[in-house]
């Protein structure tokens, strides 16, 4: 994939206003401030396509970005503390809505996690949701060139027991000073996207009662087909398992 073809799409406020797409999408999640637009702008080799903020809860839009056939997807920062309960509702109803919007082809969340502190409440929330819902991610611990090594080694080694399922999630080091993991992201993304069948969109079921209606079988050959649940490197871990 050529990165320096990345273009601003769109940008939305509101789930409804999102527009269907065939084209596989690779999402960007986490806490206000944890670097996310930093590593979009790093991954796609740009000063400031995605705006980086000096003030958290700046993105509140779902920013999406095209290069080639995918899009990059900026999810709005959660946590900051002095947002409003409305504005929290509306956060929850556009991530939520997005997140769980079958009819999109929704390959792979980046969760992004600051390295040098354990994960927040809200962090643990995103990722209890991402394996209950079965959505496939990688956690990507940033800011990484803040840390000495030996603090960052102590900080690695203490997520192992703070992130549910940890020896099943795919992780990677990643600094937007440095650019340390930018590589192994751009592989992830040009991997899946390689291997990746695309679902026309006539044929994704945004609707459960119709989904289910098709039946056991179907559902299955389905499933193999829609990458969103299929992706064998990062089916999201099985908790009944751990
Ligand atoms: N040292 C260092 N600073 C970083 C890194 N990534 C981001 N920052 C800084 O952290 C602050 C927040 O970065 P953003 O990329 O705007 O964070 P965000 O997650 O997009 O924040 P919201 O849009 O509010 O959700 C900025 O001051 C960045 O310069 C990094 O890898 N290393
Ligand atoms: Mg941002």
């Amino acid at each position: 994939m050529n990165y320096n073809k990345a273009e601003f799409y769109t940008s939305f406020g509101k789930f409804s206003q999102i527009p269907k797409s065939d084209r596989l999408e690779f999402a960007f999640s986490g806490r206000s401030n944890v670097g996310k637009s930093s590593l979009i702008n790093k991954l796609l080799n740009r000063k400031n396509l995605a705006r980086v903020s000096s003030v958290p809860g700046k993105t509140v839009t779902i920013n999406f970005f095209s290069v080639e056939n995918i899009y990059i997807v900026d999810l709005p920062g959660y946590g900051y503390a002095s947002v409003s309960k409305s504005e929290k509702k509306q956060w929850g109803s556009l991530i939520g809505g997005y997140l769980d919007d079958g009819s999109r082809q929704l390959a792979l969340v980046f969760q992004l996690i600051d390295m040098r502190h354990p994960p927040s409440k809200d962090d643990l929330m995103m990722i209890n949701y991402l394996i209950d819902a079965e959505i496939p991610f990688v956690i990507v611990f940033t800011k990484a060139d803040k840390l000495k090594p030996n603090a960052r080694k102590a900080r690695m080694e203490a997520f192992k027991d703070e992130i549910p399922c940890f020896d099943d999630i795919t992780c990677v080091e990643f600094s937007a000073v440095t650019g340390e993991g930018v590589d192994e992201l751009r592989k992830i993304i040009d991997d899946i996207s390689e291997d990746a069948v695309i679902t026309p969109q006539d044929e994704l079921y945004s609707d459960d009662d119709e989904y289910e209606a098709y039946g056991e079988e179907q559902k299955s050959e389905d499933s193999e087909r829609n990458i969103t649940k299929g992706f064998n490197g990062f089916l999201t871990p099985n908790r009944n398992k751990n």
